[in-house]
């Protein structure tokens, strides 16, 4: 087949043998791969539930530009829209060609944050970028279609989850993490900057608020295992084996309904996310109704304009 040939080894630990690139994109920032399975030939047999997206950055502790956040936000949609995939891994690839350092994710670049923004790219200054894309925080687009794909996401922390990366993993329904590379620490506030939505406050739920505060106010380095411990991580793992684990639980997931999942992970937010949860879950509520007979009847009453028969459906079960 056409995806036979296997992808390039992006990071220590990505096995090409599971894997094959996700065609019709051209990403810089990040990459994107689906879960295959393949023969002994290593020919593709098929596409397996199971997508991951990396960030490619390594040598700047896979730290995001908004281009990088662009692509972020293309391929998570990609994902959400493929109705035979049933989960999400987030990771970053690595580790650094420059110190072998290992990396998740860093946050907002900060060689390229300008007084009014993130810049777009490299070299560009406020007179020649497009100013409709200058100052764009966009990051929170990304965490808000996170929160609303009806899919869940598992961060895969293989290493420095830091700044609004340490926000990713907080954003994402799981996180599994490196033992050995797994870092987190909170420093927003060490360079002027807050996450003061999701980033904190849903921290919070997870941890506790004493204990969110601690790792904002103080900016202190944790190991994977502090973070099992506070709540904040499912599980710490050996680091080479930590996207089998991944998979093992992008399996699992993929094996329960597809529907009961995406009403667990909106009712799971809503309490959270308020109005704007309540919305996204009574959509799925709607879009369910839609496939009763009774709403069916409705549509039929107004197109036959009749009036609708409720006889057979009754007020109380
Ligand atoms: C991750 C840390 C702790 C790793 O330390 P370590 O292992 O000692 O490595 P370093 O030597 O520090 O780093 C290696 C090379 O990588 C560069 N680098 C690392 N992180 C960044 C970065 N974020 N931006 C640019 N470069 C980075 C280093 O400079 C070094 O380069 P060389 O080899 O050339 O010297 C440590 O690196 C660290 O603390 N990094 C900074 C973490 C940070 O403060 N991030 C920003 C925090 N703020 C945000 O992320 C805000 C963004 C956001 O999510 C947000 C949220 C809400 C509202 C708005 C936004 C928004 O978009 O702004």
């Amino acid at each position: 087949s056409r995806f036979s040939e296997l992808p390039k080894k992006v990071s220590d630990i990505f096995d090409p043998q599971r894997w094959r690139v996700v065609e019709g994109f051209d990403f810089e920032d990040i990459t994107y791969h689906r879960q295959v399975e393949r023969d002994a030939g290593g020919a593709v047999v098929k596409d397996l539930g199971t997508v991951r997206i990396a960030f490619d950055r390594p040598e700047v502790r896979n730290a995001f530009r908004p281009g990088t956040v662009d692509e972020l936000y293309r391929a998570l949609d990609h994902a959400r829209m493929t109705p035979d995939v049933g989960c999400i891994l987030l990771t970053g690839n690595g580790p650094s060609p420059k110190d072998g350092g290992h990396s998740f994710c860093s946050g907002g670049d900060q060689r390229i944050r300008g007084r009014d923004g993130y810049r777009y790219a490299d070299g560009e200054t406020s007179e020649s970028i497009d100013p409709a894309r200058a100052g764009r925080l966009h990051i929170l687009e990304v965490q808000r279609l996170m929160r609303t794909t009806p899919k869940p996401i598992i961060a895969v922390v293989n290493g420095w989850a830091a700044g609004g990366g340490h926000s990713l993993h907080v954003v994402s329904d799981l996180t599994i993490a490196s033992r050995e590379h797994g870092r987190f620490k909170q420093t927003d506030a060490t360079v002027g900057s807050f996450d003061a939505g999701y980033g904190s406050a849903l921290l919070a739920r997870q941890v506790g608020q004493k204990n969110a505060r601690a790792i904002f106010f103080l900016a202190r380095e944790h190991s994977a295992e502090d973070m099992v411990r506070m709540g904040a991580v499912n599980e710490a793992v050996d680091h080479e084996r930590l996207e089998e684990v991944a998979l093992e639980y992008a399996a699992d997931i993929n094996r329960q309904s597809p529907q009961a999942i995406r009403m667990l992970k909106f009712a799971f937010n809503l309490p959270d996310d308020g109005m704007a949860g309540q919305q996204v879950f009574a959509g799925e509520a709607t879009r369910m109704a839609y496939m009763t007979d009774e709403a069916v009847e409705g549509r039929d009453a107004f197109l036959g304009k009749r009036d609708p028969d409720w006889s057979s459906f009754p007020y109380y079960f």
